[in-house]
């Protein structure tokens, strides 16, 4: 069902991440941010809930380089998002229960500082004791806060060590010049994180 939808895809993608983003900034839009606090759970809990999804920190995981592209992966609160089918319709993808976070690969030009579309990512996740907990791809998404990204969200994870493994594939696009002779083949970045849930 997956491949279908990303096949029918065509690199158009509207990301649903922007409501959650308007919490983590709450200086930027307050008319969100009061919308937002209508639906949170402050009593009785250390950490608020806004229907039922606990707040995660923006969190570096990886911070890697390849030819001038900055890869980097942050988990921010897990959010539903929506794909258009190319149909005129369009699937909600609504965060699994319990889940940890919301994972966000940026690749980033160094010179221009512009986010790089048309690429793919792999994200795996892999306990401490080699289990692999989370193997999937990374939905190219877009979103008011953290611009173009490449994200999913990832289901939940015990407390513990980990290790994420992206793999980066070249982006698929038409390219100036500039870019003829770099990201040519798939580049992958191996990290080690510590994950942690807030109580
Ligand atoms: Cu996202």
């Amino acid at each position: 069902m997956r491949r279908a939808i990303a096949i029918a895809l065509t690199a158009t993608l509207l990301a649903g991440c922007a409501s959650a983003d308007k919490q983590q900034a709450t200086t930027k839009k307050t008319s969100a941010t009061t919308s937002a606090m209508a639906g949170m759970n402050m009593a009785g809990s250390a950490v608020p809930t806004v229907n039922g999804v606990k707040p995660v920190a923006i969190r570096t995981l990886a911070t890697a380089y390849w030819q001038d592209m900055e890869i980097q992966a942050q988990t921010m609160t897990p959010v539903s998002f929506v794909v258009f089918t190319g149909d005129g319709k369009q699937r909600l993808f609504k965060p699994p229960r319990n889940a940890s976070f919301h994972l966000m690969v940026m690749l980033t030009d160094r010179h221009t500082h512009f986010q790089i579309p048309y690429a793919s990512v792999w994200a795996t996740i892999t306990s401490s004791a080699g289990k692999v907990v989370y193997n999937d791809q990374q939905w190219p998404m877009i979103s008011e806060y953290m611009g173009t990204h490449y994200g999913n969200n990832v289901p939940h994870l015990a407390p513990g060590s980990y290790t994420l493994k992206l793999l980066i594939s070249p982006p698929v696009s038409a390219r100036h010049l500039e870019y003829a002779h770099i990201w040519q083949r798939q580049h992958a970045v191996i990290e080690h994180f510590t994950w942690k849930p807030a109580t």
